[in-house]
């Protein structure tokens, strides 16, 4: 099996995204990183505990205004959602509640989000009681994380890769049932 796990990284312009996916698929940090033009994915492996491999997709978005009439197509499928703001920048914070009525609207029912605070390594201007409350509301998980030190990203995609995939394999599931159902349907009806 090599299931791919499709899982969509969005939130305003400049918090981080890019970055936050280079430092984990590629162990680096661009302090001069442009913005993203568009979408454009990238893959990466995990294995499961009896060694069967599957796909983390990740859709890096671009953060601009303009971009969120065309960004709910990239939801279709998706089986996680990674809500980014940048802890140094308030507006940002108040940004990802846009950007997550966007994803709710376009994504699978009951897709997981994770929330990360990105830029953990500058000052916050976001108060903790205020990140809490929106990540306790909704359930979500949420970690605070540097591309620039390195940290919090592993701890956050291990989640974010087990999250994925156990959405994905309900989806499965649910498309396998659907197909069984239209079988029997089709059955059904050649009979007299
Ligand atoms: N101090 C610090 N700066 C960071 C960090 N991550 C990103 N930056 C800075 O923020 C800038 C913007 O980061 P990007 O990853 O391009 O932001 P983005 O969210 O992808 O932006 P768009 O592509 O425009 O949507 C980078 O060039 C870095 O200078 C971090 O962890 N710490
Ligand atoms: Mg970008």
């Amino acid at each position: 099996m090599n299931q791919i796990c499709k899982t969509v990284i969005i939130g305003d312009s400049g918090v981080g995204k890019t970055c936050i996916i280079q430092r984990f698929t590629k162990g680096t940090f661009n302090e001069e990183q442009a913005a993203t033009v568009g979408a454009s994915f990238v893959d990466c492996e995990f294995k499961l505990p009896n060694n069967e491999s599957y796909k983390l997709r990740i859709w890096d978005t671009c953060g601009q205004e303009s971009f969120q009439s065309i960004i709910p197509m990239y939801f279709r499928n998706a089986s996680c959602v990674i809500l980014v703001f940048d802890v140094s920048n308030f507006q940002s914070f108040k940004g990802i509640k846009s950007w997550l009525s966007i994803a709710l609207s376009s994504a699978p029912e009951s897709t997981p989000v994770v929330v990360l605070g990105a830029k953990s390594d500058l000052p916050s201007v976001v108060p903790e009681s205020a990140i809490n409350d929106f990540v306790r509301q909704r359930g979500y998980l949420y970690f605070p994380v540097s591309s620039k030190n390195n940290t919090g990203i592993k701890e956050a995609f291990d989640k974010i890769s087990t999250l994925a995939f156990e959405k994905q394999s309900s989806l499965n599931e649910e498309q396998e049932v659907r197909i069984g159902d239209e079988v029997k349907k089709q059955s059904d009806k050649k009979c007299c």
